[in-house]
């Protein structure tokens, strides 16, 4: 780095989740950024989750793509961009005039900044002429956008986050928002406290974190939300909670609606049992709901990932409407995104079924008016094809080349082994990523690396239609650029016109002046996506652009108005200007459990890691709270199916199948199992779980039901588990089973196998000869072999193997001696017992990786010191005094300790 450059603070977004919390990130020369909450910006007010606040920690260049690669005869070698660009330039076109554009595809990402998605969209909608460019954004949030269009004519999100501060009601539903939301938790918890009134209604299969702070939750079985909110409706309809003035002056289709809940919903009695919750508890929600009128109903996941995901959110919507409880300050339906710019790629119609700002790909209209502003030669007529599909038509061979950027679908798609066929047969595979090695990748015919966060620039729009400015604060690394710059260049060398960008401003104001195109020109054709009041900022308004929620206006005296709220008026966009009731018949997911498949899997999120991990895999903080994948299942279908607590199993479905550690996390109803999504191939040799997940999808929204595959578990045998602990990165072999870890100065290897595991083995894993300095221990009778190397003094690494994995010593100690520059004598010699000389205590697996604070510390000082609250527990060990994301923990931890306290 330049040491002539001055300390500078730069303002910009986080990375990860929709929250979309400003952050600022203070640059001093040759040090790591350091990262903090950005005050300034209304989505956090200066507070940030622990993945926020473990970014720079993220940053550094191990592993990153720094290069262009490509395949020549089946191996991969660095290349120039020319050369590369040259490649996927000529492998599309030549695919498209000897195939067709629907021979080609891209396949992107909500994780791309708005510039880079809108010229994606351009290039193939408006070029190639094919509407075959989807994103991950289908697995993620395509329920809600279909049932925003249905419900209100344009996929719009009514309300703020400023609403969750103002309901007395906040209902959570199939969201674990204190682990995936978790700034905006925290909004609601700080609004609790002030305001008591306030409820919290979690609504989820699981005891999640997020239900530790709920005041009430309804466990419900997987997949029955619609018979649950069908219920409602009828409940509220019947009661005369229904605001019939509203309904009749800004809505249709109510009757047909009540008709279709009360056909199976209207005996409360009968609702609990479907969803196999106590009835007095579905009641106190009823009865809630209809006396509270200032509610916000959220949701996420266990809503979208469902094959009836899109009536889900219209069964959820539908109650609002009822009640009028839409528009207005503390009310209204709440789809909560998942990724940073989830919005921004539906503001310029990323999906295969849309178009841009907000237009219609079946309306030839607004067709005419996307390409009359592009001036391009073409535009698709047709939708393309949704992720699902797209990825089964790579493998029949009518898609021939697929361009990946910003996602990782051998990881994320269902029947994820689906996805590996399909690009091991693809004719071309392009991936663009910031880092090298990944599932994916790993098929590439040609890799091209990006600008990752903090060296890209543009914008992205959270879930409160807040558009915020992502700002570079590094350089460049490598010859890495931007995404959308490669996109602009593969376009220019197919001979398109309309990509010479000279930098993101450009791009984002052709998408503003876009979103204003032809739009209101007569009241029925109006869009209300619409950024005309952010058209023609110059490269330094757009620099210093402060978030804004759209629509953006312009008024003729100049004056630009953002919009924290929709439809005040009672205006939707349906060409009538009313909001549609969608008549909901619940209906269970597509494949139910039977007797060779008995359990449900479940699949989601762990506080502290994103996705595959190619980022916060890097943090050994992060990878403290949650360093293993895990199955979850209750206790009692564990000893029903022959597997045990800590030892491994395999979970197998009628796709794929998985490997990974019995928990029992205490939230998991019977007949269910939960696993994490987070493993891939390179963290784990068998905990990728896309490869169980069923491929079936939503009928409207193509969204797939991750949340629902019947499954089997059986114990996965082996003779031997052991860990390692080394320094420099490990290739395992002889091993049945492995998943790696990163932690503070040395990479963690959690082993099983079978046959022998002693000295042969354990010197040629660590790699270490005759002449190294090995110390070892070995008890064949009892199975137990430990030994470690150490070099000129320092620990090198250290291996365990036990015939089970309980007798293993705990890793954190150990951990410790690699932060020692040389062992002292008396750790060299009791390195071996796995235990400090003088026996500290074992702090457990981590639960504040702000302070690193470890579950059995915070038990014991529970316990000792009498501990009755969060606050006190803060007050005592620092624990939950920074990013707070551990206190729903600690809440579960202060009721076990006083649970265990009233029964010993
Ligand atoms: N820490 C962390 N935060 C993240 C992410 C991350 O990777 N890590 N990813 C981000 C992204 S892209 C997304 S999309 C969001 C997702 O955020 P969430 O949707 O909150 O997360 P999930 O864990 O996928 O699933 C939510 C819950 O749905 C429940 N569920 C399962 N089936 C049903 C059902 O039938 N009905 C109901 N009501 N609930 C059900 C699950 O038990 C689970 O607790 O998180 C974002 N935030
Ligand atoms: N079983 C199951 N599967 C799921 C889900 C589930 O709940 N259960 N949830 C689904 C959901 S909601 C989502 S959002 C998806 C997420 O799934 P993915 O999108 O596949 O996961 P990520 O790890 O976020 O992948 C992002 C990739 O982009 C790279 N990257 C990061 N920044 C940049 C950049 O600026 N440019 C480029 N070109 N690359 C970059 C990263 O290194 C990484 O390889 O998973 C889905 N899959
Ligand atoms: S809540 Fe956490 S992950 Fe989400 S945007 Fe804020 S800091 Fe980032
Ligand atoms: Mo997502």
């Amino acid at each position: 780095m330049d040491m002539t450059l001055p300390v500078q603070t730069v303002r910009t977004t986080c990375p990860y989740c929709g929250v979309g919390c400003g952050v600022t990130a203070t640059v001093r020369p040759g040090t790591v950024p350091i990262i903090a909450g950005d005050a300034a910006h209304g989505a956090n007010r200066g507070r940030l989750c622990v993945k926020g606040a473990a970014l720079g920690e993220t940053l550094d260049l191990d592993g990153r793509l720094l290069h262009p690669v490509v395949r020549e005869h089946g191996a991969m070698r660095r290349a120039s961009w020319d050369e590369a660009l040259d490649r996927v330039a000529g492998g599309f076109a030549s695919i498209v005039a000897e195939h067709g554009p629907d021979a080609v595809a891209l396949y992107v990402s909500g994780q791309l900044l708005t510039e880079d998605y809108y010229v994606a969209n351009k290039f193939m909608k408006g070029y190639v002429g094919s509407a075959n460019i989807d994103t991950n954004s289908r697995l993620c949030m395509s329920s809600s956008v279909a049932g925003h269009k249905r419900a209100f004519g344009e996929d719009l999100v009514p309300g703020c986050y400023e609403d969750f501060e103002l309901a007395d009601m906040v209902v959570l539903v199939g969201s674990n928002t204190a682990w995936c939301h978790p700034t905006l938790f925290g909004r609601i918890l700080r609004a609790r406290e002030a305001r008591p009134q306030l409820r919290v209604v979690v609504i989820d299969p699981r005891r999640t974190a997020t239900c530790e702070s709920a005041d009430l939750h309804l466990p419900i079985k997987p997949g029955t939300d619609v018979w649950l909110f069908n219920g409602l409706l009828s409940y509220l309809a019947k009661h005369g909670h229904g605001d019939a003035a509203y309904v009749a002056a800004h809505t249709e289709g109510f009757d047909a609606a009540l008709a279709a809940a009360d056909a199976d919903c209207s005996d409360p009695a009968q609702v609990a049992r479907i969803c196999r919750i106590d009835q007095g508890k579905l009641l106190a929600f009823y009865e809630g709901f209809a006396a509270t009128s200032r509610v916000v109903t959220a949701y996420s996941q266990g809503v979208n990932q469902s094959s009836s995901g899109t009536d889900k959110v219209n069964a959820i919507v539908n109650c609002h409407l009822l009640t009028g409880r839409i528009g207005r300050p503390g009310m209204g339906p709440f789809s909560l995104t998942g990724q940073p710019n989830a919005m921004g790629g539906r503001e310029v119609g990323g999906l295969a079924n849309m178009l841009a700002a907000h237009m219609d790909l079946d309306k030839e209209s607004q067709r005419e008016a996307v390409r009359s502003f592009w001036e391009s030669p073409r535009i698709a007529a047709k939708p393309g094809l949704k992720a699902v599909d797209l990825f089964r038509a790579v493998e029949e061979g009518t898609v021939k080349a697929v361009w990946i950027i910003a996602t990782n679908p051998l990881v994320s798609l269902p029947d994820a082994d689906q996805v590996r066929r399909a690009l091991d047969k693809c004719a071309l595979v392009v991936v663009s990523d910031i880092v090298g090695a990944t599932d994916t990748t790993a098929y590439a015919d040609v890799l091209l690396p990006a600008l990752g966060w903090g060296e890209k620039d543009g914008t992205v729009t959270n879930s409160e239609r807040c558009i915020s400015r992502q700002r570079a604060f590094l350089p460049a690394p490598g010859e890495a650029r931007a995404d959308w710059w490669a996109v602009c260049e593969v376009a220019r060398r197919m001979g398109f016109t309309g990509f010479d960008f000279e930098g993101a401003q450009a791009i984002f104001d052709e998408h503003a002046r876009l979103s204003s195109w032809r739009n209101g020109v007569h009241e029925a054709g109006r869009r209300v996506f619409d950024l005309s009041g952010m058209t023609g900022m110059d490269r330094q308004a757009y620099d210093a652009l402060e978030p804004i929620q759209w629509p953006v206006l312009r008024d003729t005296d100049g004056a630009v108005t953002p919009t924290p709220r929709l439809f005040a008026d009672g205006r939707f966009a349906h060409a009538n200007g009313r909001a549609r009731f969608v008549a909901t018949a619940p209906r269970a997911p597509v494949h139910a459990v039977d007797g060779e498949f008995p359990l449900a899997l479940n699949t989601g999120r762990l506080r502290d890691q994103w996705h595959t991990m190619t980022r916060t895999g890097k943090s050994a903080r992060l990878a403290g709270h949650t360093p293993e994948p895990f199955i979850d299942l209750h206790p009692n279908d564990a000893l029903l199916y022959g597997v045990r607590e800590g030892e491994l199993a395999r979970l197998t479905s009628r796709w794929g199948a998985m490997v990974a550690r019995v928990t029992h996390g205490g939230g998991i109803a019977r007949g269910s199992v939960f696993a994490p999504i987070h493993w891939s191939g390179q963290t784990a040799s068998d905990a990728r779980v896309g490869a169980l997940v069923n491929p079936v999808v939503d009928p409207v929204s193509g969204e797939p039901e991750f949340k629902h595959t019947p499954v089997r578990v059986e114990p996965f045998v082996v003779e031997w588990q052991a860990f390692v602990l080394s320094r420099t990165a490990l290739a395992v072999h002889d091993v049945a089973n492995w998943t790696r870890v990163q932690g503070d100065g040395f990479v963690r290897y959690e082993l099983a196998g079978r046959g022998p595991a002693h000295a042969e083995w354990a010197r040629t894993v660590l790699n270490v000869d005759e002449q190294a300095d090995w110390i070892e221990y070995d008890d064949v009778g009892a199975g137990v072999y430990r030994a470690a190397h150490v070099l000129e003094g320092r620990l090198e690494a250290c291996v365990f193997v036990a015939r089970r994995a309980a007798p293993l010593p705990p890793r954190q100690w150990l951990a410790g001696l690699f932060g020692q520059e040389k062992l002292a004598p008396m750790d060299r010699a009791t390195l071996l017992a796995g235990r400090a000389p003088q026996l500290g205590p074992d702090p457990g697996p981590t639960v504040c990786s702000c302070f690193g604070v470890g579950r059995n510390t915070m038990c014991t000082a529970i316990r000792k010191q009498g501990l009755r609250s969060p606050a006190a527990v803060t007050a005592c060990l620092k624990a939950g005094g920074n990013c707070g994301s551990c206190l729903p923990e600690i809440a579960r931890l202060l009721v076990e300790e006083q649970h265990g306290a009233a029964t010993a």
